[in-house]
C-alpha cells in the first residue's frame, strides 16, 4: 500500500515537471497543441497599475502614499531619477486608456485603485469624493464600452499613515485592509465583479519587508517578510470571507489574489528539487489558499524551524498559521490570478547563498538563466514559453483544477514602435496558454502587461512594457499603437495565435 502511493506520488512529480531533461526557451516560439481556438468565453484584457499610470500624486485631494513619499526621497534609487507624480497621467486623459481599450477590442480591463486617492489616511473616515467620482467614471465609462473592470485593491502603493503603523508588518494591517476593502465593495461591488485583494505578495514582502530594495525600505531578511507574507495573507482570507458572508447574495462576484511566480527547470532533472523550488515559490502562498491541507507548504515549516533552531532562536522564523487562521484562508478564492514573465532553471551551489538568515538561505538554490534564452530590456526576464505553460499544469494538479486568470504576462524593451520581440513574446506565451487549456487547465482569461508604457517602480521609464507608447514630452501624453498592440488586437478578434507576419 505504500509502496503503490509512493509510486503514485513520484509519477504525479514526474507528469508536473516532464521526465525527459529538457532545453527550453532557446528561440522564444512554442509549438501549438490541439484547437487552434480559444474557448468562446474566453476573456482577453490588458493590465495597468494606479501608481504606475496616474499621475496626479496630489490632486483633489489624494493621500500621499509609500511610493510617493520614496520616490521623493530617494530619486537616487530610480534608474533614471524619476517618480511617478504624472505619469502617463491617466487621472485626467483616462478617455485616452479608454480610446485604445476600444480599438484593441478588450473583453476586460484589469486596473488597481490607489488606496490614498480615496482614503487620504488610509483610514475609511478620511474619505474623498473626487477620488469615487474617478473610478466611479472609470468603471461607468468601460461598463457602457462592454469591457469588463477587474479591479486590484492594492498594488503596492500602501497609505504612509498606515505604514507609520507598521505597514504589513503589523497585524494591524488586517482590519485596516479589511476596512477598506468593504469600503469597495460598498461603492463599486454593483459593478465590479471580480476582485483581486492583493498584486503579488512577493513583491509586496521580499523587496519591502526583507531586502529593503523597495518602500517601505525595511531590512529584516528572513523575519520581516515571513511576517508579511503572514498577515497579508490574513487579511486577504479576512476579506474573501466578508465579501462572501455579507456582499456576494447581492452582487455575485468572484474575489481572489494575484500571486507572481516563474516556473523551474533542472538540467540534470532532479524531479524532488523541482517540486521542493515549487513549493517556496508558489506554495508558500498558494498552498495556504488552495491546497486541501491549507497552511504554509510543510516543507517550509519544517525546514525553516530547523534553520531557525540553529540559529538559537526560540521561536520558528515563519510558523504555523494555526487551526483558526488556516481554516480562515483555505479555499478563500474563487480563482488563482498568475503574473507570469519568466522562468529559471535551478542548481544546488556549492556554498550557501544569501544573507543568514534570509528566504534565499532558506530557499537554498540558486536560480540561473540559460544564455541562449532571449533577453528583455529588463535583466530579469527572458523569454521561456515553456515555463508557462508547464506552470499551469502544475496549478492544474497540485491544485485541484482551480479556475486561472493570467493577471500579467509581457515583455520589456526601450520603447520602440517596431516592436518585434514583443510580438514573439506574446506570440508564444498566448500559445503556451492556449495548449495548457488544450490539455485540460481551467484557464479563463489572459491580461497582457501593461496597455501603456509607464513607470516601472525603480527602473522608471527606462522599461517599456506598453502595447501603446506613451509620448512622455507632451503634456497630453498621446498613445500611439506599437506592433505587439496591432498583433494582440489580432489574437483578440481571431481568439487564435496569429502568425506574427500578419502584423
Ligand atoms: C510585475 O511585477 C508588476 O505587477 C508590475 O507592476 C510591473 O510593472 C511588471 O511586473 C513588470 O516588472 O530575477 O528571476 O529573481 C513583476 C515582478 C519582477 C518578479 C522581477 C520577479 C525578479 C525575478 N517580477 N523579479 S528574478
Amino acid at each position: 500500500m505504500w509502496s503503490l502511493i509512493i509510486i503514485t506520488l513520484s509519477l504525479a512529480t514526474i507528469e508536473q515537471f516532464g521526465s525527459e531533461a529538457l532545453v527550453v526557451g532557446t528561440n522564444c516560439t512554442l509549438a501549438p497543441k490541439g484547437n487552434p481556438k480559444f474557448p468562446k468565453d474566453f476573456s482577453f484584457g490588458v493590465s495597468t497599475s494606479a501608481y504606475q499610470i496616474e499621475g496626479a500624486w496630489n490632486a483633489d485631494g489624494k493621500g500621499l502614499s509609500i511610493w510617493d513619499e520614496y520616490t521623493h526621497n530617494h530619486s537616487e534609487r530610480i534608474t533614471d531619477g524619476s517618480n511617478g507624480d504624472d505619469a502617463a497621467k491617466s487621472y485626467y486623459n483616462f478617455d485616452l486608456d479608454l480610446k485604445a481599450l476600444k480599438d484593441l477590442k478588450v473583453n476586460h480591463y484589469r486596473f488597481s485603485i490607489a488606496w490614498t486617492r480615496i482614503f487620504p489616511s488610509g483610514e475609511t473616515v478620511s474619505r474623498n469624493q473626487k477620488g469615487i467620482d474617478y473610478y466611479n467614471k472609470v468603471i461607468d465609462k468601460l461598463l457602457a464600452n462592454g469591457i469588463e473592470p477587474m479591479v486590484t485593491m492594492y498594488h503596492w502603493d500602501l497609505p504612509v499613515e498606515i505604514q507609520k503603523f507598521g505597514g504589513f508588518a503589523n497585524s494591524l494591517i488586517i482590519q485596516q485592509f479589511l476596512q477598506y476593502a468593504e469600503e469597495l465593495f460598498k461603492l463599486f461591488g454593483d459593478r465590479v465583479k471580480t476582485w483581486i485583494t492583493f498584486n503579488e505578495p512577493n513583491m509586496i514582502c521580499k523587496p519591502g519587508y526583507g531586502i529593503a530594495s523597495s518602500p517601505p525600505l525595511v531590512k529584516a531578511p528572513g523575519v520581516g517578510d515571513y511576517m508579511c507574507f503572514t498577515n497579508l495573507l490574513k487579511a486577504h482570507g479576512a476579506t474573501y470571507r466578508l465579501y462572501r458572508s455579507k456582499y456576494f447574495e447581492k452582487q455575485r462576484g468572484k474575489v481572489g489574489i494575484t500571486l507572481d511566480t516563474g516556473f523551474v527547470f533542472s538540467k540534470l532533472n532532479k524531479t524532488d528539487d523541482l517540486a521542493r523550488a515549487m513549493q517556496y515559490k508558489l506554495g508558500m502562498l498558494a498552498h495556504p489558499i488552495y491546497s486541501k491541507s491549507g497552511d504554509f507548504p510543510s516543507i517550509m515549516l519544517s525546514e525553516i524551524k530547523k534553520n531557525s533552531q540553529v540559529e538559537g532562536r526560540k521561536q520558528p522564523r515563519l510558523s504555523s498559521l494555526g487551526g483558526y487562521w488556516t481554516d480562515i484562508i483555505r479555499g478563500s478564492a474563487d480563482f488563482l490570478g498568475i503574473n507570469y514573465y519568466t522562468s529559471r532553471y535551478i542548481e544546488r551551489p556549492a556554498k550557501a547563498i544569501g544573507e543568514n538568515p534570509s528566504m534565499e538561505r532558506d530557499y537554498g538554490f540558486e536560480d540561473i538563466f540559460d544564455p541562449n534564452w532571449q533577453r528583455a530590456k529588463s535583466n530579469w526576464l527572458y523569454c521561456v514559453p515553456e515555463g508557462l505553460e508547464r506552470l499551469l499544469k502544475y496549478i492544474r494538479d497540485e491544485f485541484n483544477n482551480v479556475e486561472v486568470k493570467i493577471t500579467e504576462n509581457g515583455w520589456s524593451d526601450g520603447g520602440e514602435l517596431n516592436d518585434d520581440n514583443s510580438v514573439r513574446y506574446y506570440k508564444s506565451h498566448v500559445q503556451a496558454v492556449l495548449n495548457a487549456i488544450n490539455d485540460g487547465c481551467n484557464v479563463s482569461s489572459y491580461s497582457a502587461w501593461s496597455l501603456i508604457d509607464n513607470f516601472e517602480w525603480n527602473k522608471g521609464y527606462t522599461e517599456k512594457f506598453g502595447l501603446y507608447s506613451v509620448n512622455m514630452k507632451s503634456p497630453k501624453r498621446e498613445r500611439t499603437p506599437k506592433k505587439s498592440a496591432i498583433y494582440y488586437k489580432k489574437i483578440i478578434k481571431s481568439r487564435s495565435v496569429p502568425n506574427e507576419d500578419e502584423v
